[in-house]
């Protein structure tokens, strides 16, 4: 199938245009972009039958992001733009097969751009790179496990091998996968959790005993106050705007916490409602807290404070601080309330760059609602004091009462589709002994107990030699993570690395000594086995568990199941004697789910709960019953010093942030069109009196460079070449760059405390005319 000539272009040498940031998000035009997308990529035919599929509840779960379905009646399109483009993107008719490998050396498909990677199509063959040769040949798949078994079986030790996961792995396949790297001996099973919402369950594990979310999409529909923080819903979980929509027909007041002014927080037009077709949609926000990046822990601290006062002037008649709650369910309130009294205002107003008024008015806003959802996500999630800042948010939710009360709670809202069920499978570098001692009375293993290492530990231990053997399970490693050259050299460190994908990307061009590119199915495909056509289950953010039935003819005869992977690899590395019965696994996926069933906690009796019409909800003690897990058996407030982001002298602090027409590393197209760009993705949103400050004007070339100080004292810098400035309502001070081309600016080093995660959205940086 031809490509349209912009994606052989390259991209960077476009004339960017721009148009200005609008109001909007969604409408028609929304549908007319996703179904062009559909039909240039899938044709007529396999587009209806994709479509008609998505979300259904006899058909597979959108590939896009984790925010669920609602309950009940589904609704006959229940997709979005960005969830068709994500079908388009994995159900394409396009192939990358072995001529394609003769046609190109590693070294010219590594010159190309993300986007032209990501247009070429589906992988359909293993492919192999050997030692000194420049192209990848094909490879039969026993020789390519043998290949895998022979290098790992070869390692003086098993944490030298490194296991990634990217959020799309069905339950039965992550479970399967973290069972094969723990009966191999080790725990390293970093994934692009530890990126992305790790801070959050960081945080939500101290304050209530489980890292997830305490509502469900009824709880949001019912809430009377919802705070978005951090989170662009219309382009990244679009599918949230329908909810609030009801939420606000319900008579809620929504509350957008953002330094840009996204379109889907300010208006939305659904495009199957009447007036979202001809009208301009209904308004989202009623108060846009326009913050400065990492601002939001000095705003909940002072809101708590706030609410702290309300609650002496309106006296014990009235119940801001909710008492019963506060007595009867948490532990160390006392010292929040102290540290929290002494919270300078003027220091949060520096530090959100919000006027008194707009705070006050937030603050009586929260202290008069009865039923507060608080949602966020990488906005909150990825600054150095992330934890903090979390905590924050329960702080100030728990002191009003609401965990555990209808139309109430904690709303961290995932990324990748089933990122919160590969985490509740066991992909994680520190699963507890619970866990562990589960799945070694099943099986009859003695899975390894020392924690093994999350995404930026892994990187460190092959940039320095201890890690040789990287395998990753989805996802596109060198691309995601954090400082580009230093990853880079790292994965060319290892001896052996393998991709089980389903697309060709940068990390397939990025290579160890030996590499293997082994294709795999997607959610869209159907998978058969010897025991015939197989289901797979996944979790989305609220923790509904649900069936996925892919149905689309696969791109090519020897593309595997993520499953039968994992399965023959580990009767390959295991032999044959290896007490996990791999093969009755492969063969029928109902064999796994009782195994999850006897391991996991929360999914007894898996296989019949699973196929109940809308599938179940996990257990989750405080939302169901006010129960906290945590070290002192109650939800627990945090008292943290305050921290926020000044900016230098100079200098702008960078947030990396998704475009609308990208799903992570995978370029779909060239515009943002919320944002008004068009045909380029090298651009920096920045504030105009800066570019006045700085003498530069819209529509200059400009270097972006990094300035970290290390814990030597050393000042490093990194530098990404040639962006167009863009003049943008971004706060003074702050700026805004697509990811992954500005994460050769992230410095490895640099990561949140606690939780590790890469500071992606606090990037001190300075312009310099290219
Ligand atoms: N179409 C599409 N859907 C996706 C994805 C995709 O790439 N494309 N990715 C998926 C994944 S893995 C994830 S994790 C989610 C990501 O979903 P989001 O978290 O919405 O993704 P980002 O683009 O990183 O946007 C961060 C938002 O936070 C704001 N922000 C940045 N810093 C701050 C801050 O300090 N304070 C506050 N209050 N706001 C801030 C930014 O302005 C922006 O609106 O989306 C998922 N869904
Ligand atoms: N600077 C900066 N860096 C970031 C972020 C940021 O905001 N700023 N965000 C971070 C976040 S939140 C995340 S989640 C990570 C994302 O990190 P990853 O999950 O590693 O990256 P993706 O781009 O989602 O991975 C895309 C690749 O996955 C493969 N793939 C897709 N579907 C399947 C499947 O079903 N099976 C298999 N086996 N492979 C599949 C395809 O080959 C595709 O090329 O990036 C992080 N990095
Ligand atoms: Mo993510």
């Amino acid at each position: 199938m031809a490509l349209s000539k912009d994606v052989d272009a390259d991209y960077s040498e476009l004339d960017v245009e721009v148009s200005g940031a609008k109001a909007q998000a969604a409408g028609v035009k929304a549908v007319m972009v996703s179904m062009r997308r559909a039909l240039q990529q899938m044709g007529p035919v396999r587009t209806v039958a994709a479509l008609v599929r998505l979300n259904q509840r006899h058909g597979f779960d959108c590939p896009g992001c984790a925010w669920p379905e609602e309950p009940g009646g589904r609704k006959f399109a229940e997709f979005c733009e960005n969830g068709a483009k994500a079908v388009a993107e994995e159900a394409t008719k396009r192939v990358v097969t072995p001529e394609f490998f003769a046609r190109h050396t590693v070294a010219e498909l590594d010159a190309k751009p993300e986007y032209w990677l990501s247009q070429q199509g589906r992988l359909t063959h293993p492919v192999v790179l050997r030692p000194g040769d420049d192209h990848y040949r094909p490879i039969g798949w026993d020789e390519a496990y043998r290949l895998i078994a022979d290098e790992l079986n070869a390692l003086d030790d098993p944490d030298q091998a490194v296991f990634y996961t990217s959020g799309r792995t069905s339950n039965e396949a992550a479970f399967l996968y973290q069972l094969l790297v723990r009966s191999f001996g080790t725990n390293n099973l970093p994934d692009c959790s530890n990126m992305c919402h790790e801070s959050s369950g960081t945080a939500l594990i101290d304050a209530i005993g489980i890292g997830k979310g305490s509502v469900t999409v009824d709880d949001l529909v019912r809430a009377d106050l919802i705070l978005i923080a951090g989170q662009n819903p219309g382009t990244n979980h679009p599918r949230m705007l329908s909810v609030l929509e009801k939420a606000k027909a319900n008579g809620a007041k929504i509350i957008a916490v953002n330094p840009l002014p996204e379109a889907g927080l300010i208006r939305f037009k659904d495009p199957q409602k009447l007036h979202g077709v001809l009208g301009d949609g209904v308004p989202i926000a009623d108060e846009f807290v326009q913050i400065r990046l990492g601002g939001d822990m000095a705003l909940f601290a002072g809101l708590g404070r706030l609410l702290l006062e309300a609650q002496d002037k309106a006296g014990p008649g009235v119940q801001i601080v909710d008492r019963d709650f506060v007595d009867g369910h948490t532990a160390g309130f006392a010292e929040y309330e102290t540290r929290t009294r002494a919270v300078d205002l003027d220091t949060v107003l520096e530090a959100t760059g919000i006027d008194r008024a707009q705070l006050d008015r937030v603050a009586a806003m929260m202290a008069t609602s009865q039923r507060i959802v608080v949602c966020w996500a990488m906005g909150l999630t990825q600054h150095k004091h992330a934890v903090p800042s979390i905590s924050e948010i329960s702080n100030v939710l728990l002191m009003r009462g609401m965990i555990g009360k209808p139309g109430a709670g904690l709303c961290p809202v995932r990324g990748h589709s089933n990122v919160q069920g590969d985490r509740t499978m066991g992909i994680w570098e520190k699963m507890p002994e619970q866990f562990l001692a589960a799945l070694d009375a099943r099986f009859g293993i003695a899975s390894p107990r020392d924690h093994g290492y999350d995404t930026v530990d892994a990187i460190r231990a092959m940039r320095d030699g201890k890690a040789t053997v990287f395998m990753a399970m989805g996802g596109n490693f060198v691309s995601a993570t954090p400082d580009t050259a230093v990853t880079e050299s790292a994965l060319r460190n290892c001896s052996l690395t393998v991709q089980v994908s389903t697309k060709l990307n940068r990390s397939h061009l990025v290579h160890g000594r030996t590499a293997l590119i082994l294709p795999s199915l997607g959610r869209t495909d159907r998978d058969i086995q010897a025991g015939g056509k197989q289901l797979v289950s996944v979790e989305d953010s609220m923790s509904m568990v649900h069936l996925s039935r892919g149905s689309l003819h696969p791109p090519g005869d020897q593309v595997r199941s993520e499953v039968a992977i994992v399965c023959q690899l580990a009767r390959t590395v295991l032999g044959p004697d290896h007490p996990v019965p791999w093969e009755t696994f492969n063969a029928d996926y109902d064999t796994i789910r009782d195994a999850i069933a006897a391991v996991v906690p929360g999914c007894e009796d898996y296989n019949r709960k699973v196929r109940a019409p809308d599938g179940f909800q996990l257990p989750h003690p405080p939302r169901d019953s006010r129960e906290f897990h945590t070290t002192t058996g109650k939800a627990n407030f945090a008292a943290y010093p305050l921290e926020w982001v000044p900016v230098p002298e100079g200098r702008l602090v960078l947030q990396t942030l998704r475009s609308h027409d990208q799903y992570n590393t995978t370029i779909y197209g060239l515009d943002d069109r919320y944002r008004g760009v068009k045909g380029g993705r090298r651009v920096v949103f920045v504030n105009p009196a800066d570019l006045t400050r700085f003498g530069l004007s819209d529509g200059d070339r400009v270097d972006l460079i990094s300035e970290f100080t290390d814990t030597d004292g050393q000042l490093q810098e990194r530098c990404a070449k040639d962006f167009r400035v863009v003049a943008y309502p971004t706060p003074e001070g702050n700026a805004a760059a697509y990811y992954p081309e500005t994460n050769p600016l992230v410095p490895l080093d640099h990561t949140a405390a606690k939780s590790n995660t890469p500071v992606s959205k606090a990037i001190v940086i300075r312009l310099e005319r290219s």
